[in-house]
């Protein structure tokens, strides 16, 4: 269905200098490749543009702009003037028209001029500074461009801000759009409040906001579902990976063992940097020791029986076939818990158990071989891992600077698998891991099942998390 086109809104973001003019326009773009950001002042030095776009149409530009740095001399300029004290704009373009003013006032008169020509700006404060008179002065000529300004009170989150003297003091100058910002964390219902923010002062431009924030919402809940479904698909892979070895050939197995580990490292890799990629980061991202390193490990690795432990799973006990196939061995921990007279010495490394005992296509190779599969604890830790870095990516605005943490999540430990990823265990062919895979609508389905239980868990912690 094509829209009826909106009327596009321009939507200049101003400021002192250093307040997080250049973070706030990343985040409400959800890019992180916008502009410079440094702790300093003067980083931005020329107004720059970005779209936001829906169906090919773009609804709402944002302005980037250098910071002021010098609001009282123009306004102590300004007062110099004769004439219109009343028509601000025409007193700011008597300052843009003159070449001495342009000169000193650089800065200053890139953004006047561009105030002059949006339809609404966003006031960026750094809420940790004491409200001195030279933002009261800032806010003054910014008043004077007549156009909506919407305060955005930055560095809320910092614990020493000081938002209740800036709300008393913008009170003072009229000014009651207030909304308090942090833009270096993501937060979906508080960038959202501000378009709600913006689409309660500009009638003309409700239908392009209200558009976007549908927009918005529509992604960010495909985005999710994507995710989800990146690590269902990563979970049944492994979960059904195998790999075969000779029984009698202590060579052999440790072979597959490697062979196994290593396939099982790269996908997981894979799934992270698909993660990455939908929530547009990259590797530089996050830190080495959190999440896996660009060698295809995580800091933890994923098969050192410690890590396992650490993460409080149990390293013993069946590979998941239950007790009823009766042919599941673990070799997790270098112990052998069943079938030991069979498997003598076989120690063959850390989360990957021996089993024997299939049947079917996949069964047909097996006399004289046992089939390594990747244990159920490491699975676990797989999925844990995933879902941590999912809570990570969705809470990680797109100015952070700090490397990307893990957020804490529940353990995994003692809940019971998915029954989809119990059920993949007994289906090699669903895993692209496995060299006859044969992917079916049963990979499918599981795929979407395992999706729709991991969107649950997200779901329940995310309102864990509201409710304290
Ligand atoms: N913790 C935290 N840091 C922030 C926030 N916003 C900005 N920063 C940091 O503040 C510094 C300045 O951010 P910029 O976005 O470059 O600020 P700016 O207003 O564009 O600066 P100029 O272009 O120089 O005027 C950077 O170190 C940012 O990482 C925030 O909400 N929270
Ligand atoms: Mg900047």
């Amino acid at each position: 269905m094509t829209r009826k086109a909106l009327p596009a809104l321009d939507l200049a973001v101003v400021g002192h200098t250093n307040t997080g003019k250049t973070s706030l326009v990343r985040t409400l773009l959800h890019r992180r490749d916008f502009g410079d950001i440094r702790n300093r002042a003067g980083t931005t030095r020329q107004v720059a543009s970005a779209p936001l776009v829906v169906d090919g149409q773009t609804l709402i530009t944002l302005y980037d702009s250098p910071g002021l740095e010098d609001a009282p001399g123009v306004i102590d300029w300004l007062d110099r003037q004769p004439g219109t004290r009343h028509d601000g704009p025409e007193r700011i373009h008597g300052l843009l028209t003159d070449p001495q003013a342009r000169e000193r006032f650089d800065h200053e008169v890139r953004v006047l001029d561009l105030m002059l020509n949006v339809d609404v700006a966003l006031y960026v404060v750094d809420v940790r500074e004491p409200v001195l008179e030279k933002y009261l002065d800032e806010l003054a000529v910014l008043a004077l461009c007549g156009r909506p300004l919407l305060v955005v009170l930055n560095f809320v989150a910092s614990g020493y801000a000081r938002e209740s003297d800036w709300r008393d003091a913008l009170a003072r100058t009229g000014l009651h759009m207030v909304l308090p910002f942090d833009a270096v964390i993501r937060d979906p219902a508080t960038e959202r409040r501000l378009f709600e923010k913006l689409t309660s002062q500009l009638d003309d431009f409700a239908p392009t906001l209200e558009a976007w924030m549908e927009a918005r919402a529509d992604e960010e809940h495909s985005r999710l579902q994507a995710a989800v479904e990146t690590i269902a698909e990563m979970l049944i892979d492994v979960a059904a990976a195998q790999r075969l070895a000779e029984l009698d050939s202590e060579i052999d197995r440790a072979r597959a063992v490697n062979a196994l580990h290593r396939t099982v490292r790269e996908r997981e890799q894979a799934c992270v940097d698909t993660l990455l990629d939908l929530y547009r980061f990259g590797r530089e991202d996050y830190a080495e020791d959190d999440l896996p390193t660009s060698e295809g490990q995580w800091g933890e690795d994923l098969f050192d029986p410690d890590t396992l432990r650490h993460h409080g799973i149990r390293t013993s006990g069946h590979v998941g076939l239950g007790a009823s196939a009766g042919a599941a061995v673990d070799v997790a921990t270098g112990g052998l818990s069943l079938g030991a007279g069979t498997l003598i010495g076989a120690a063959v490394g850390a989360g990957v158990g021996l089993v024997r005992g299939f049947g079917g296509r996949f069964g047909d190779r097996l006399a004289g071989r046992v089939r390594l599969m990747v244990t159920e604890s490491t699975l676990r830790l797989l999925a844990w891992r995933q879902l941590q870095l999912l809570a990570g990516l969705r809470q990680r605005g797109h100015a952070s600077q700090a490397p990307l943490k893990a957020a804490e999540r529940e353990r995994w430990a003692e809940k019971k698998l998915p029954a989809s990823l119990i059920r993949a265990r007994r289906q090699p062919e669903w895993s692209a891991l496995n060299p006859a895979a044969v992917p079916d609508s049963g990979r499918a389905r599981a795929i979407v099942e395992l999706g729709y239980a991991l969107r649950q868990a997200v779901d329940e912690e995310s309102a864990r998390e509201t409710a304290t």
